[in-house]
């Protein structure tokens, strides 16, 4: 196996939040003591992490004053120079204070809703300064307990108002971000809207400026939402709209579990990687994810290096898989070849079409065509359980 050493050609990034996590869950309270922000941007440019992506109240706490503001900016500046790390992406704390406790963009109260737009212009002045490409926006307030409270089609038109709002704001002031609205099915509310990818791609297709918007998918809400994680990335990618990822591990349909990359389900998360990575996928490999609750200060980087670890395997695995003969002859052996049908389907005219209607097809013998996944599928694990 190559080298696995993390490099910032590999354009990892974390969340300031994933390591900045204390391990406070609804029945426990913290396990991890505080780590300021300038420490952390600073341990994850260390360890070769590209680039930090931070919410406004994980740099600048709650209500700092502007003197406070200042100073933390100035050794922000000062350790991302030192330690070559980046500002990937930035994204606003909507969901943490109380006053969103019915949502920010979806409140039913104006007050509410222009101050959550006046906290993402805010950060988003920030965001910029600080050299951000992508503003992330997940709604994780955005939802309802009680369907009698909202009515999800009033709650959309005030999301896109707020969308629309903020797309132009980041026009007028020449910031170029790309907005990516990351989905999630449920938690912290009872139903949260915007559940899918899918859900925010049609979502996208409403607004203003549709170009200008994207999605954030995230391994961990697609899983929670049962969904397949390689679907949904490439139904993103294909669309043009993958504009972030975030990465990490959960089991299928629980709670929020955000566990270590890799930890769950390797040959999802495989293909995931190889998705990426034959693409040349050209955003940061995010991850979105917390450490266990159970691990102390220190094991804090050891989730951090495991994460990147995991990444750069799985990236050796596809090489593999790529390269691999028998792989490479299977499907070789199931993709047919008819370049004057191929010619037939590839465009509607009315001559395409009675042609087609005239073609006799033996369903029969189509259907004996060998298709063999057994074996195909034993390669791709013995690849992954490194055997072959
Ligand atoms: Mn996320």
């Amino acid at each position: 196996m190559s080298n696995l050493k993390p490099q910032k050609a590999h354009r990892f990034s974390f969340g300031l939040w994933c390591t900045a996590n204390r391990g406070r869950d609804p029945f426990g309270e913290e396990t991890r003591s505080r780590l300021d922000p300038v420490t952390n941007i600073k341990e994850l440019g260390k360890r070769n992490v590209y680039a930090f992506n931070y919410h406004d109240d994980d740099l600048i706490p709650f209500g700092a004053s502007l003197q406070q503001r200042n100073k933390i900016i100035k050794e922000t500046r000062k350790v991302m120079k030192d330690y070559a790390i980046k500002c990937g992406m930035a994204t606003t704390n909507l969901f943490y204070h109380r006053v969103f406790k019915d949502g920010a963009f979806t409140s039913h109260d104006p007050k509410v809703r222009a101050y959550a737009v006046q906290k993402v212009m805010r950060n988003m002045d920030l965001g910029a300064e600080l050299g951000a490409k992508v503003y992330v926006f997940w709604g994780g307030r955005e939802g309802t307990e009680v369907d009698a409270s909202k009515t999800p089609e009033e709650s959309l038109k005030r999301y896109r108002e707020c969308m629309n709002y903020l797309c132009a704001y980041s026009r007028h002031n020449g910031y170029g971000f790309r907005f990516a609205i990351e989905p999630k099915p449920n938690e912290p509310r009872g139903d949260i809207f915007l559940a899918t990818a899918g859900h925010v791609m049609a979502f996208i297709g409403t607004l203003d400026d549709p170009d200008m918007v994207g999605v954030n998918p995230e391994i961990e809400h697609s899983r929670m939402a049962g969904l397949n994680t390689y679907h949904d990335f490439a139904q993103c990618m294909e669309a043009g709209k993958l504009y972030h990822v975030d990465l990490g591990a959960q089991k299928p349909c629980r709670f929020d579990q955000d566990l270590r990359f890799g930890s769950e389900d390797i040959k999802e998360t495989f293909f995931v990687v190889k998705l990426l990575e034959d693409n040349h996928w050209q955003g940061t490999r995010n991850f979105d994810e917390h450490p266990y609750r159970s691990e102390d200060d220190k094991g804090v980087w050891d989730f951090v290096e495991g994460s990147m670890r995991t990444y750069l395997i799985l990236w050796e695995k596809v090489k593999r898989f790529n390269s691999d003969k028998k792989v490479q002859q299977i499907l070789k052996s199931i993709k047919g070849k008819d370049p004057f049908l191929e010619g037939l389907l590839g465009r509607f005219t009315p001559e395409n079409a009675a042609e087609l209607k005239k073609r006799s097809f033996d369903p029969m013998a189509l259907s004996r065509k060998r298709l063999p996944y057994e074996e195909l599928d034993q390669r791709v694990q013995e690849i992954l359980m490194g055997v072959a």
